[in-house]
């Protein structure tokens, strides 16, 4: 993915006409869309090939299966035109791997979660997370997920992973992060939704973060 804004924006609404006119409006101001279950189960998966054409789609399924499983999901979601997936990595080093070959093969990306951004994302998460992240670079993902709402666990992740991955960061906003903060602590890209889709001003609000970041 490109670095440019260091924003990606999320997109979890729920029908086309919405989601193709929130995109259109802060397209100058994304590097990616990340689209979900909310918009996929409302549209179908045809809407990331609609949303490919304003801006490079990341397909957060948040893909938890056996390997072959795994291979199928990252294979629909390829060809419909995706340049990124989001996996977790608890269910095991041969999932993962499943997931990065098909994306070797596409030339596209796979993000893992380490720690979630919720608050419940401490309960079962906190444990493992950094076993999570070394994982994601012994199996040659191109990034991880960590919370923007604990910039400090931004740290200590960006400590494991180095340099070479990159960090996409949600919880900036509605969930109380500061994009600012969390770049500051390591993260590469923002992941925000409703603090712009909610909006009156979606692009105003897109502006405003990724003036923030400039830091
Ligand atoms: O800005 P929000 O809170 O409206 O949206 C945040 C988005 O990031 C939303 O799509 C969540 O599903 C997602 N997300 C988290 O909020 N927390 C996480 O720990 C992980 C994700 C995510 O994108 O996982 C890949």
């Amino acid at each position: 993915m490109e670095k440019k804004n260091r924003l990606i924006l999320a997109l979890d609404v729920t029908d086309r006409e919405h989601a193709l006119r929130i995109a259109n409006e802060v397209s100058d101001y994304v590097d990616s869309i990340k689209v979900g279950y909310p918009l996929v189960l409302g549209e179908g998966l045809g809407i990331v090939k609609e949303l490919v054409e304003i801006a490079p789609v990341i397909a957060d399924f948040k893909v938890a299966d056996i390997p072959n499983t795994d291979r199928l999901i990252c294979e629909h979601v390829f060809n419909a035109g995706a340049a990124g997936i989001i996996t977790h990595g608890f269910t095991g080093r041969d999932s993962l791997d499943s997931c990065v070959k098909v994306a070797n093969d596409f030339g596209t990306d796979v993000y893992v979660v380490t720690e979630m951004s919720h608050p419940g994302g401490v309960e079962f998460f906190r444990p493992v997370a950094e076993d999570i992240a070394k994982m994601a670079v012994e199996a040659g993902a191109s990034g991880v997920v960590a919370p923007a709402t604990r910039p400090e666990r931004v740290k200590d992740i960006r400590k494991i992973i180095g340099e070479e991955l990159s960090i996409i960061s949600p919880g900036v906003g509605a969930q109380g992060g500061s994009a600012a903060d969390v770049i500051r602590a390591g993260a590469d890209w923002v992941i925000v939704g409703r603090s712009i889709y909610n909006s009156d001003s979606p692009a105003e609000v897109a502006k405003k973060i990724c003036d923030e970041m400039n830091c």
